[in-house]
């Protein structure tokens, strides 16, 4: 068995670069430490799914031929590794650019640069592996957490030339602002200030909004930041900033929303910008900002924006079974659909429990293979009305642990929504 491993308290450049580097070693399993740093327990929060990470007391370390440990190559850094220290004929390669470490490897990669995940991105643009957006995104953030977007001094030209990669391959910078914590210098303080002394608010299909207009002077770091900090601060649903670079004559609109109701990614999308349901921004060329103003107003009021319905992304028809089934079908059919649980109806196609991989635990002998569903499915169900958005399914899911809901009309299964299909709406992913 193969292994990755990272240091404790891991931060988004750990991550990435377990991720990446399953990308090099295949059939590897990444070993996430148990403790993490707070942005990246947000992150995962949404996207466990994503990742197979298997925790250091999963593993069995006598079964382990190959130790791959990035991020760091310091015992003392690592959780639940201790055994391997003293273990002969073991093979241990790292991957890092901290310049101190007592780990003994049999294959070195150490370099300097800003991060980590730029010396894996290397490897994987030389293999020519082909990467998810998700994953563009994710590398994309280790890069910027590790090198104070593009300006700690540690930044070497090799970071830069793997950003341009990760942008190439799609990473999307709304998601990282919207979980990186980001520098908050005077000048961001200045126009947020300003922003607030001039605020105004109003009411727009039920919702409140803000829209604030600002003349600024060239580049400004942050902004997507400022406008989440405004936000709050004036505590309305919706805010945007419409800032006017004088000069260029250009405008850049950023909009954060807090409702599921408004999505502001598909707003963006119809002015040529992008994002997801909570921020996103667009840059507009030669229009200026009352008619960008009307343009947003108008976009709220008509209704536009308004979120996918779950209707529109969940699976149907659902496969069901009855409390009757036997377990024996019950496992056939999980495996041949690839999922992990299926909901169970009655007579009147009520649903009345949902059997899943988890309940097969309990089924420990031969003889329960032809007992009935009922006796081992769970029955409480969490479901959720057709109605819904998106975010307001994933939100039931991470509360509640579960990967999939049922999804209901007037008392009736209509389908099925799973934790991929919040995340494909999420990353604006969905099949034209
Ligand atoms: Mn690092």
């Amino acid at each position: 068995m193969i292994i990755i491993t990272t240091h404790k308290g891991a931060d988004f450049d750990a991550m990435a670069s377990l991720v990446a580097a399953t990308l090099i070693y295949p059939g590897a399993r990444p070993v996430l430490p148990t403790s993490i740093n707070g942005n990246l327990k947000t992150f995962l929060s949404i996207h466990k799914d994503l990742f197979n990470f298997y925790s250091p007391s999963d593993i069995t370390l006598d079964h382990v031929k190959k130790l791959v440990v990035v991020d760091t190559h310091s015992w003392d850094r690592l959780e639940g590794m201790d055994k391997l220290k003293d273990r002969k004929n073991l093979d241990i390669v790292v991957w890092d650019h901290h310049t101190e470490g007592d780990i003994e490897a049999s294959e070195k990669h150490l370099e300097e640069s800003g991060a980590t995940v730029t010396l894996l991105i290397n490897e994987i643009k030389k293999q020519r592996t082909l990467i998810t957006p998700i994953q563009a995104t994710l590398f994309l953030m280790g890069l910027y957490e590790d090198t104070g977007n593009m300006t700690f001094p540690s930044t070497l030209a090799n970071d830069a030339y793997a950003a341009g990669f990760l942008l190439d391959r799609r990473a999307d910078l709304n998601i990282l602002s919207t979980f990186l914590r980001q520098a908050y210098g005077k000048k961001q303080k200045d126009i947020l200030f300003e922003m607030i002394q001039k605020a105004e608010r109003s009411e727009v299909a039920g919702f409140s909004i803000s829209i604030s207009r600002m003349d600024i002077e060239g580049r400004i770091q942050n902004l997507a930041m400022v406008l989440q900090m405004y936000r709050e601060i004036v505590n309305v649903d919706v805010a945007f900033g419409i800032f006017k670079d004088v000069e260029r004559k250009k405008c850049m609109v950023i909009g954060r929303s807090n409702v599921d109701e408004v999505n502001i990614g598909l707003l963006m999308r119809s002015l040529g910008g992008g994002g997801h349901p909570g921020a996103g921004s667009a840059l507009l060329h030669g229009v200026n900002p009352d008619t960008i103003e009307e343009m947003l107003m108008e976009l709220i009021s008509g209704n536009q924006y308004s979120s996918i319905r779950l209707s529109d992304i969940m699976s149907y028809p659902v496969v069901t079974v009855t409390e009757d089934t036997k377990i024996e079908e019950v496992a056939m059919i999980l495996r041949d659909m690839g999922c992990t649980g299926v909901p169970v109806i009655d007579k009147d196609e009520n649903v009345v429990g949902v059997i899943s991989r988890r309940d097969f635990k309990k089924v420990r002998k031969t003889n329960h293979m032809q007992s009935p569903v009922k006796a081992f499915m769970s029955r409480k169900v969490v479901t959720i009305d057709h109605n819904k958005s998106a975010v307001e399914a994933a939100k039931l899911m991470i509360k509640h642990d579960i990967g999939r809901l049922p999804v209901m009309k007037d008392g009736r299964l209509i389908g099925i929504i799973t934790r991929s299909d919040a995340m494909m709406y999420f990353y604006d992913l969905l099949p034209d």
